[in-house]
């Protein structure tokens, strides 16, 4: 199966008139809403970026690429690709039913033909494909905590790609691109993927791998999925902008993947090979720690730092693309450049600026010199990264019904408004069950769904600049973890464990609560007959066992201010 890397490659989508009909005839079909993880491997699978691939992978496919990277007829293939579905999804549905795939929005994009449905064994597929059976992995957590509890596989017929209204130019699927390669008469080209804004080490490193391979340069930002955390595309896709006037005109690309990554390590590497092999490319740049996820929860690395390198130069042939080496590139003070760091000589200064650091340094707005970014892309940076002072935060307090959330809560909300500034909005728990979670009871599902409403609510609020106060229990580590991660995006996510113990609260027994569980005649209370999983790695725990609530508030702020949340 070795296709010229110009030549067209298959994709999987029907003609234009047979997509009329077939969405006519697919309205009638069960319908899957895809998540958005799904919307992009769906991308790829239809465009051909996911090629040789024709569907979501069938079980026998499944089980072989788990264990050995291949699909069940020895074709290297590196990464499962399942679209996973919810029980009750599945219990409406058999191998060999037709099920329509649509967008968020109702939108329908593809046909599965199901083959296949099974219940895959997640602890095996973490370990095996992720490296740990480790919740601090971010596909890992995601197979738990996102994913459904079914695959579903089968061949895909194509309708339309999904609809993107943001930088509508710079998409290119892997036909455009090569049809773009083809009309520049580029033969040889070094891809780059990255999902980090550029400064001047990579932009000397991209430049340098490009002319030792004697190709021209690709840069493919992934704009899908990224690590929760990463700098958001929109911000990343400017700066990349801004970096590529930096490159001798007609060298260099910028062409964005709507990919949504695993953090898989060596895996992750092989597989973005095959992708830009797909989309024509020659040559990879493959570096330290390629799509690393970052600590275990031993606090140690996940993969060592070259191993993504060694399983890609293993399998560089099949895959039918060249790495390039990764040369960590160093800016030399007395020479006031770059230089790869193995060819300076001893006692040389170089500066550096870790990625911490640069963070630090947007968070406090200090500043970040020329010799390490463009000024272009620091501008972008601090737009969108405005001084922690001025960004909008959520306070989250957690702890047992009585434990004092809602006074230390409401106290400091009327501190916060006296200081001034931002708009402050309290979610209270109580509050919350009246206005947003009214029809909700007390069992886990319900719990969980009443914290994700809490904390898309305080998301928004953050993402807008405010100041999101939540009192929930919120019993469950899981879920305050996941509102941790919608609300990091946008700012600060303040924990606070309001650690007062059971015996006390049950002695306080502010509502006459305690007393009606103890009696049976309240089921699932937390703490009685409900569990509550303390807080391993709160920012703040407070006990408000022999303190004023003034001073509980008072230690919330003395947090907030250390954060440089406030300015005293
Ligand atoms: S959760 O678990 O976070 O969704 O709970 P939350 O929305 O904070 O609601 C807790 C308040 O509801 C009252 N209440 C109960 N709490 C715990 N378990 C059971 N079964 C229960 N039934 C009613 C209780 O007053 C809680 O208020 P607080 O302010 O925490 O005391």
């Amino acid at each position: 199966m070795t296709l010229s890397n110009l030549a067209p490659i298959p994709e999987l989508f029907v003609s234009h008139e047979s997509a009329q009909k077939l969405k006519h005839e697919a309205a009638n079909l069960p319908s899957w809403d895809l998540s958005p993880r799904q919307i992009c491997d769906l991308e790829l699978l239809m465009n051909g970026g996911f090629y040789p691939l024709k569907g979501f992978l069938t079980q026998a496919d499944y089980e072989s690429v788990v264990e050995n990277m291949r699909l069940a007829d020895g074709t290297l293939w590196p990464m499962p690709i399942t679209l996973d579905v919810s029980d009750a999804f599945a219990e409406t549905i058999e191998p060999g039913q037709d099920i329509a795939l649509r967008d968020q929005e109702g939108v329908i994009l593809a046909i599965l033909s199901v083959t296949d449905k099974w219940v895959p064994d997640k602890k095996r597929e973490a370990e095996k494909v992720f490296g740990a059976d480790d919740v601090a992995h971010p596909a890992v957590n995601y197979l738990y905590h996102t994913a459904g509890n079914v695959y579903l596989g089968g061949q895909i017929t194509g309708i339309q790609p999904p609809i993107h209204y943001d930088f509508k130019a710079r998409r290119e699927t892997p036909n455009e691109l090569r049809a773009f390669f083809r009309k520049m008469g580029w033969r040889r080209i070094v891809a780059f993927q990255t999902r980090n804004p550029l400064h001047r080490a990579h932009q000397e490193l991209t430049f340098r791998a490009a002319r030792e391979a004697q190709a021209n340069l690709l840069i493919h930002p992934v704009v899908g999925m990224t690590k929760p955390g990463d700098v958001d595309h929109f911000t990343r896709v400017r700066c990349y902008e801004a970096v590529l006037d930096k490159y001798p005109a007609s060298t260099t690309h910028l062409s964005l993947l709507n990919l949504a990554m695993r953090m898989a390590g060596p895996r992750e590497a092989v597989w973005h090979g095959i992708i830009r092999r797909n989309h024509g490319c020659t040559h990879m740049i493959v570096g330290r720690d390629h799509a690393g996820p970052g600590k275990n929860s031993q606090g140690e690395d996940f993969y060592g730092p070259y191993d993504a390198q060694e399983l890609f130069r293993q399998f560089q042939d099949e895959i039918g693309i060249e790495m390039v080496d990764f040369k960590q590139m160093v800016y030399v003070a007395e020479r006031a450049q770059y230089e790869p760091a193995d060819e300076v000589e001893e006692g040389a200064t170089i500066l550096n600026i870790s990625g911490t650091e640069l963070r630090r340094r947007l968070r406090e707005g200090l500043e970040i010199p020329e010799w390490f970014s463009f000024p272009e892309v620091v501008a972008e940076l601090r737009r969108r990264y405005p001084p922690r002072a001025k960004q909008g935060f959520t306070v989250f307090f957690t702890g047992l019904s009585g434990s004092g959330k809602s006074t230390i809560a409401n106290a400091l909300m009327v501190k916060l408004m006296e200081m001034g500034g931002r708009p402050v909005t309290l979610l209270d728990g109580d509050v919350v069950r009246k206005h947003l979670s009214s029809e909700l009871g007390f069992s886990k599902e319900h719990r969980d769904l009443n914290i994700r409403r809490i904390g898309f609510v305080a998301s928004e609020i953050t993402k807008n600049g405010g100041i999101a106060i939540c009192a929930p229990i919120a019993p469950y580590a899981a879920t305050r973890r996941a509102v941790r991660e919608m609300i990091e995006q946008f700012g600060a996510f303040v924990e606070v464990h309001v650690a007062t113990s059971l015996e006390e609260c049950e002695r306080r027994d502010r509502k006459g609560l305690y007393k009606l569980a103890r009696e049976g005649k309240i089921k699932e209370f937390t703490g009685i007959s409900d569990p509550y999983e303390e807080p391993e790695n709160p920012e703040l725990r407070v006990d408000t066992e022999g303190l004023e609530v003034d001073h509980c508030a008072h230690q919330v702020i003395l947090k907030l201010e250390q954060m440089g949340l406030i300015k005293a």
